[in-house]
């Protein structure tokens, strides 16, 4: 306030001292709350009622604390008396004199608009408009008195306001306190905006408005957000820190205007919306303030792009601003984002795929728009693994990603479905999708419109038949299904190349199904006590039906079944016999029993071909004369081109390295230049640090430097180098490396010592058997036996040290 000084009370005190004040509200036509100018905190403040006049009084709450109280409604004219102040008043600068003071504190006042007493008398302008009645006053014989006399008079043959003729119940609003029905009520809004006035701010995010022109008094919480309140405990309110910041926040600019409300949901009798006033809008100032954070149940309905508040409220937090002042950022654990994979599926259980309810219509949606097709991975979270508790059970470390086709996030289109739930954090975990407020929103759109686990229909009940391993069942089931031809059917597992686990949709019921007509290598078994490996090729098998099958659409053909329970058949995708397919790949044989089905002419001529190529399951396939293939090298050999090399170095393990004679020359000139250069500069000695994989120099025996490659860091400091030129290898101390000159490096020339290993030998393993195998597997560059001279005298190559 503009003065600490005790205003006259009553009697012959001399003239009242002048103060200043802004005025936060006015209570009615004759009663208003002045406010001093902030301080690092809300500001003093002060009930200010207007001397010598009366105004009707508004209406009020019944007190529910007393039993036999009751709403009072307005007096005639209270109503629009207060809006009179209000329009006038609200915001602006006023000066007052305080003439009395009551024994309980009320304190009653000339007040002017602006700065001195030369302003607006507000008094009079009441009186005048027919707003407020001349009260005897406190000081008999004021000039004010008379003028205040003079104006009624003047307004009252002028029958203005209270002297207009009538009861003036057309100015008694018909308050409504409460809503019948609050979904009802803002459903019928269509999110159009409201007019209205803020009739109180609880706390920053929360309000009180008059909703015009029918007067429905309601309680708007901001959409989206939430400010620090004040907690009731006991029978005094403790405010979280920033409450009563963030409360003068909202009221210093909204309290008493006239704004319009977008009303978006409901809670209870709450109604959630958002404030639109000229000069912005409260919800992201208050985030971008501190004052507030965004909450994620109501976010959802934001209407005006949740994504302005999210970057509000973040705006503070990297700045730290209130609320936010012992705030750290999360460190990102994500090195890789943004990546394209192809979708695959993901093995699951079975029976809660049917029974939880809605897991099969969720499954079948991403199944059917994704499997196998290519899609956008943005990786948003690691979730680290977690140890089991009573209700939830371990979880190894997963990535949580976003992932869209075709620019549609497919969880938002899960949730909208209601297919899905989003889940919920706590407020202060960052780790979450970077569009989780489409997915709030979407999850609002679905709940709204009953979609999916929101609706109020029965649950989708999926009565499957589960015939896989009962006998006796599938034998009941077996003629059906040999009648039914190729029935459509779902993968649902791939337990091996040739058996898998279907659904079959028009039957509902649930099969294992063997591929006919084939041998496919059995798989590794793993049952206790007994630990069976798996034949050769039995993983590509089932790697290579996985890609083709799982989780697609198939037909099936059921020819018969086994002792198990299963059932013996073809399997069709895309025009694709699986079969014929798994033979083509040469990761199954033929079985006899295809010879009398109609597609052994396929399987028979899919096996010669795997045969003929040695793949695979044919790899150690001997029928073939042996002359074919020694026809195949030759014609190889036929087409070698040789090349004059030098041997520089010869491996133990008879692997040899050459040098190019055409490029000899070039290799010559290159050190001659490069040892010319580090004459003139010689290296300072620990100038270079060795690192595996560098390049570098290194000064062999002979004392000549050589461009090498480190190949290995000892902890005692000893380098292990390889001689990129001539193929031998050294250990050095690094005082005899030094860095490789830019102009020399292997970009210049490329190493020039080339690794060979002789073809269709190798080197017996143990030294004693002594002699040469013969292998059919390697295959290399082979140096000719009878070249011409080499063309120029061969480098010096340097040898290993001993
Ligand atoms: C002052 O004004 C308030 C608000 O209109 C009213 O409720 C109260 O009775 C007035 N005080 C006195 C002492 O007249
Ligand atoms: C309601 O009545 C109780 C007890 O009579 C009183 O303490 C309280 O201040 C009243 N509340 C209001 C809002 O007038
Ligand atoms: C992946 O994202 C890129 C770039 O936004 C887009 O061009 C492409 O179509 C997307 N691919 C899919 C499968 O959605
Ligand atoms: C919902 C709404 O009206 N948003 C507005 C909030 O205020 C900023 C500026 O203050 C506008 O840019 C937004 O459009
Ligand atoms: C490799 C292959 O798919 N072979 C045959 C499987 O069976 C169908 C008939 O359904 C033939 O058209 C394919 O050629």
């Amino acid at each position: 306030m503009a003065s600490a000084a005790n205003p006259g009370q009553g009697g012959s005190a001399p003239p009242p001292v002048v103060q200043r004040g802004i005025v936060k509200m006015v209570l009615s036509g004759c009663a208003i709350i002045v406010r001093g100018q902030p301080r690092g905190g809300p500001p003093p403040e002060r009930q200010i009622n207007l001397s010598n006049i009366r105004a009707g009084s508004l209406a009020r709450r019944a007190n529910a604390s007393q039993p036999d109280s009751r709403d009072t409604p307005d007096e005639p004219w209270g109503f629009p008396a207060r809006e009179f102040l209000r329009k006038k008043l609200i915001g602006k600068e006023v000066c007052f004199t305080v003439e009395y003071k009551t024994p309980q504190g009320r304190e009653y006042g000339m007040v002017y608009l602006g700065k001195d007493t030369n302003g607006e008398n507000i008094a009079e302008s009441l009186v005048a408009e027919g707003l407020a009645s001349r009260r005897e006053g406190i000081r008999a014989n004021n000039p004010e008195q008379s003028r205040l006399a003079e104006l009624e008079e003047q307004a009252r043959s002028a029958k203005k306001g209270m002297w207009s003729e009538g009861t003036g119940s057309h100015t008694v609003r018909d308050l409504k306190y409460t809503l019948e029905n609050p979904r009802h009520f803002v459903d019928s809004l269509h999110q159009k905006p409201v007019n209205a006035i803020i009739e109180h701010v609880r706390d920053g995010s929360v309000v009180r408005a008059l909703l015009l022109p029918d007067f429905y008094l309601v309680t708007v919480m901001l959409s989206g957000i939430k400010c620090p309140t004040f907690k009731r405990e006991a029978d005094s309110e403790v405010p979280e820190p920033f409450a009563a910041e963030a409360k003068f926040f909202t009221e210093s600019r909204l309290l008493q205007r006239d704004v319009q409300i977008v009303l978006e949901s409901c809670h209870n009798q709450n109604i959630l919306g958002t404030i639109l006033h000229p000069n912005g809008n409260i919800t992201e100032l208050l985030l971008k303030e501190g004052f507030a954070r965004c909450v994620d149940w109501s976010i959802a309905v934001y209407t005006r792009g949740a994504d302005k508040l999210r970057a509000a409220e973040r705006f503070a937090k990297e700045r730290k601003l209130r609320i936010w002042r012992d705030y750290v950022a999360p460190t990102a654990n994500l090195d890789q984002k943004d990546k394209q994979f192809v979708a695959k599926d993901k093995n699951r259980k079975l029976r809660p795929l049917y029974d939880i309810p809605y897991m099969f219509e969720a499954r079948e949606f991403l199944r059917k728009k994704l499997i196998g097709k290519k899609v956008n991975v943005s990786v948003d979270y690691i979730r680290p693994a977690s140890s089991a508790t009573d209700t939830v059970p371990a979880f190894s470390e997963r990535t949580c990603a976003t992932v869209s086709i075709g620019g549609i996030n497919i969880a938002e289109a899960l949730v909208s479905k209601g297919l899905a739930t989003v889940l919920r954090y706590r407020q202060d975990d960052d780790q979450r999708s970077a569009h989780y407020d489409e997915l709030l929103a979407a999850e609002a759109r679905a709940i709204k419109n009953g979609k999916g686990l929101h609706s109020k229909k029965e649950v989708p009940i999926h009565r499957v038949a589960d015939i896989s391993g009962d006998t006796q069942k599938a034998k009941q089931f077996l003629p059906f299904l040999q009648r039914a031809g190729r029935s459509e059917a779902v993968v649902e597992y791939v337990f091996s190349g040739s058996r898998l686990k279907l659904f079959l949709p028009k039957e509902t019921c649930l099969i294992t199904f063997l591929l006919a007509g084939i041998e496919c290598p059995r798989g590794a078994r793993n049952v206790p006590g007994l630990t069976q490996e798996g034949e050769p090729f039995s993983e590509e098998a089932t790697l290579f039906t996985k890609e083709l099958v799982l989780q697609r659409e198939v037909e099936v053909e059921v020819e018969s079944m086994d002792k198990a329970g299963n059932f013996i058949g073809w399997l069709h995708i895309e025009g694709v016999n699986l079969s014929v397919a798994l033979v083509e790949q040469a990761l199954s044989r033929v079985h006899f029993t295809a010879e009398r089905s109609p597609y052994c002419k396929a399987l028979l001529a899919a096996q010669d071909a795997a045969k003929q190529r040695k793949e695979k399951v044919w790899s150690h396939y001997e029928e073939t004369p042996v002359e074919e293939v020694v026809q195949v090298l030759e014609e190889k050999e036929r087409t070698a081109n040789y090349k004059p090399v030098f041997v520089t170095e010869i491996t133990d393990d008879l692997h040899f390295y050459v040098q190019d004679v055409e490029t000899g020359a070039q290799l010559e000139k290159l050190m001659e230049n490069m040892r010319a250069e580090v004459g003139a500069h010689p290296p300072v000695e620990g100038s270079f640090v060795p690192r595996r994989g560098d390049f570098c120099i290194a000064k062999f025996v002979d004392g000549e430097w050589y461009r090498a490659r480190v190949e290995k860091v000892e902890s005692g400091g000893k380098v292990h180098i390889f001689y990129i030129d001539y193929g031998n290898k050294e250990t050095l101390p690094p005082s005899r490396l030094a860095p490789l000159p830019p102009a020399f490096s292997p970009r210049v020339l490329p190493p020039q010592a080339t690794e060979y290993t002789f073809a269709f030998i190798q080197v017996p393993q143990d030294v004693s058997m002594g002699g040469l195998l013969l292998s059919p597997h390697t295959w290399a560059p082979t140096v000719g036996p009878d070249l011409e001279p080499p063309p120029r005298v061969p480098p010096v190559a340097p040898r290993p040290t001993p």
